[in-house]
């Protein structure tokens, strides 16, 4: 691990001037569709009977972490993803759709898109589509939607690419069990270099038309005295300046996000996972899904395996053992997985913490109207860069996010991350057979009180109202889903304070499941550096 700290305020063109790997990582998102897909395609199926030294559970930021630095420690790894590689252009020369016009590769297994803004002025946006393994996940628990993306990649295919540390003094509140000095020393600048995240260019932000929509949020922000930050992202915002130039093709500005981008993003295909594949150890089986872990003999682990078809039927089912399987499903795949391999006997063992301590990061969004002679502008930039901090006086730090429908729609749009006190378990169904979630949508309402903070003032500073068309009829909260599912296997409790599931060595924790519900602002940085943290030990004291 050769990687220097460096200060999580990672500048602009800081990172360019990083790693050989950063730049590579930059270098490729300018590449065409097929040239990335060619760069990219490695993936070789696992067979069954087969024995791996490592075998990693889904390829989120936990997974990629896990592979990359175990590779680097010379082990063999091979990473088990339910999705698809998303590395071969569609019919219309795109790997991904956009979203307004999203097709069969939208959705996970349904026939109807579910789309997170699902209204506008008043009517249903949804429409038909055919069921596919598509990459984004709506995964519906009694209380709320759960979105996750699907594929090697995970949520970095699917999600705005907000790249932002917490800041320290909220530290003790993410990860109470974890050394700040230590994340914010070794951790989080790793985590930020190899992500490659850089902030929009304070000059072009205050002249571009694609974030107009950006500054009239900033100005009501200012005007009612709220603190307005630049949030950082790992979009390539050299490449979107030259989108709006008009000089290579467009993704940001093209409405691409949820869905995937073509170009620009820097997503985990791009940064962790490449430089994984690029040491020789790292395998990838797309469309396959791990059902189960059980304890074999000489203390490996028997991992069975389905693999699956585009129509997300199974058509072979693989039984695998391997020394060592790290759990990086995310928060609702590896929860979901433990709660069951305890109910059922597979790895009874397991303590009563696991499945418990799920929390949504307070997510709830909103839609203000603006007057007609505030325009946010019919060119928005599909990727966000700034927010609104009331996280110390009101619980609530708000991204200023597009809304990239093509018209003008005097609207601004907000994802707020709140401070919201609630926690939901998983558990075993066995009349179902399946893990339920026993979230409430009414405890949503601390989240939307601590939004309130916000822009109840905005409103009445600006004479502007809430929208009410873009939830529903007459709805103004978005408080049926979340974008930013965290705990159910939590650090220190579920597992001991490295992510190992103590009563079976050689089990492991490693992605977002570890964090206990909140992180107060976007996730990914923060379970990418835990991640880091946590493999570090593991190969220092377990390998
Ligand atoms: P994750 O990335 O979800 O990876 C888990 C992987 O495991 C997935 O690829 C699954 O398909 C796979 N998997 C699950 N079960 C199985 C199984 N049984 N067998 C094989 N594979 C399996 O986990 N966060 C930010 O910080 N900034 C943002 O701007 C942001 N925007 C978002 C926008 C959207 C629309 C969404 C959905 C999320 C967004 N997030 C954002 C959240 C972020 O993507 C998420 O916290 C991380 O992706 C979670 O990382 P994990 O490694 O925990």
């Amino acid at each position: 691990m050769s990687d220097s700290p460096r200060s999580p305020h990672v500048s602009r063109r800081g990172f360019i001037t990083g790693t050989g790997s950063i730049l590579g990582a930059a270098a490729l998102t300018g590449l065409s569709p097929a040239a990335r897909a060619h760069t990219l395609r490695a993936a070789v199926p696992i067979t069954d009977g087969a024995h791996v030294p490592a075998l990693v559970i889904g390829t989120g930021y936990g997974g990629s972490v896990a592979a990359l630095r175990l590779a680097q420690a010379g082990v063999d790894v091979h990473m088990i993803e339910m999705g698809m590689a998303w590395d071969t252009p569609g019919p219309d020369g795109k790997i991904f759709c956009n979203t307004l016009s999203p097709d069969r590769r939208s959705y996970w297994l349904r026939t109807r898109t579910k789309a997170p803004l699902n209204y506008f002025l008043g009517f249903p946006i949804d429409r038909d589509i055919p069921r596919y393994t598509g990459i984004l996940d709506a995964e519906d628990f009694g209380g709320i939607t759960v979105y996750q993306g699907r594929g090697v990649g995970g949520g970095s295919l699917v999600n705005g690419g907000m790249a932002v540390t917490p800041r320290r003094e909220n530290f003790g509140a993410v990860l109470p069990s974890v050394n700040a000095d230590e994340m914010y020393g070794v951790y989080y600048p790793r985590a930020n270099a190899e992500l490659g995240v850089g902030t929009v260019d304070p000059a072009w932000f205050d002249s571009t038309a694609c974030y107009q929509y950006a500054r009239v949020g900033r100005k009501h922000a200012q005007r009612s005295g709220f603190p307005f930050v630049f949030v950082p992202d790992v979009y390539d915002w050299d490449y979107m300046e030259q989108e709006a130039a008009g000089t290579v093709p467009k993704s940001a500005l093209a409405g691409e996000i949820l869905y995937g981008n073509n170009h620009g993003k820097k997503s985990l295909q791009q940064t962790y996972l490449a430089r994984a594949r690029a040491t020789g150890k790292v395998t990838v089986s797309p469309l396959h899904k791990v059902t189960s872990v059980a304890p074999a003999a000489g203390g490996r682990y028997t991992v069975v395996i389905e693999q699956l078809n585009t129509n997300g039927e199974t058509t072979a089912t693989k039984t695998v053992t391997a020394d060592r399987v790290f759990f990086a499903a995310g928060s609702v795949g590896t929860s979901k997985l433990l709660v069951r391999l305890k109910a059922t006997g597979a790895l009874p063992g397991l303590n009563d913490e696991v499945g418990k301590g799920w929390g949504d990061n307070g997510n709830v969004m909103c839609g203000r109207a603006n007057h007609l002679w505030d325009p946010t502008g019919k060119l928005q930039s599909s990727i966000p860069c700034c927010g609104i901090d009331n996280w110390a006086a009101g619980g609530a730090f708000a991204e200023i996010a597009p809304l990239p429908t093509g018209i003008e729609t005097y609207a601004s749009f907000y994802l707020s991350i709140t401070r919201n006190p609630h926690r939901a378990q998983f558990s075993w169904n066995a009349a179902t057979g399946r893990v339920d979630l026993n979230w409430q949508t009414s405890w949503k309402q601390p989240s939307i009180d601590m939004a309130r903070t916000i822009f109840d003032k905005i409103n009445a500073k600006e004479g502007t109202i809430y929208r009410t068309d873009l939830f529903g009829v007459y709805k103004i909260w978005g408080d049926q889903l979340t974008y930013h599912p965290l705990g159910g296997a939590v650090l220190d409790r579920a597992t001991d304070n490295y992510g190992r599931l103590t009563a079976y060595p050689g089990l492991y924790v490693i992605d977002g499941s570890l964090i206990p519900g909140n992180t107060s602002v976007n996730p990914f940085v923060t379970i990418t550096a835990l991640a880091e943290r946590n493999i570090e030990k593991i190969i220092a004291t377990d390998l």
